[in-house]
């Protein structure tokens, strides 16, 4: 059922507090933490406790919960102190996605590039 935890999520174990991670915030519905592979000075993920596949899958199917997942990607990037950042959803394999339990990339603290790779 959509929302519900799946055995085999990475991020679904984070939430659960199976798997360590460095947390930098946490709200009822949502979770922040460091990226394990840093692209930039600042590399925080912002996550929905509940599972969706990806940020598409999670807007229709939870509208609000990506609503909370987006102001928390400001308020990471405030606390950060980030005047400018990226946001970045990669969503299917083809465009990067690995862990297909909805994320956002909050991205900062270095110049970047415009187009991505
Ligand atoms: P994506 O490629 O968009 O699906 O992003 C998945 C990100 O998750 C990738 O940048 C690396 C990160 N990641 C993978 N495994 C772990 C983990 O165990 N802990 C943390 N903190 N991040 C992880």
């Amino acid at each position: 059922m959509a929302g519900e935890p799946q055995d085999d999520c990475l991020f679904c174990k984070i939430v659960a507090g199976e798997i360590p991670a460095t947390v930098v915030r946490e709200t009822d519905t949502t979770l922040a933490f460091r990226d394990i592979n840093p692209q930039a000075p600042t590399h925080v993920l912002v996550i929905p406790k509940a599972h969706h596949a990806d940020a598409a899958t999670l807007a229709a199917e939870a509208p609000e919960l990506a609503a909370d997942v987006l102001r928390e990607t400001r308020a990471v990037a405030e606390e950060e102190k980030l005047d400018s950042y990226r946001t970045i959803f990669n969503t299917g394999s083809g465009a990067g996605q690995t862990v297909f339990h909805a994320h956002a990339h909050v991205l900062g603290g270095r110049g970047l590039q415009w187009p991505p790779g």
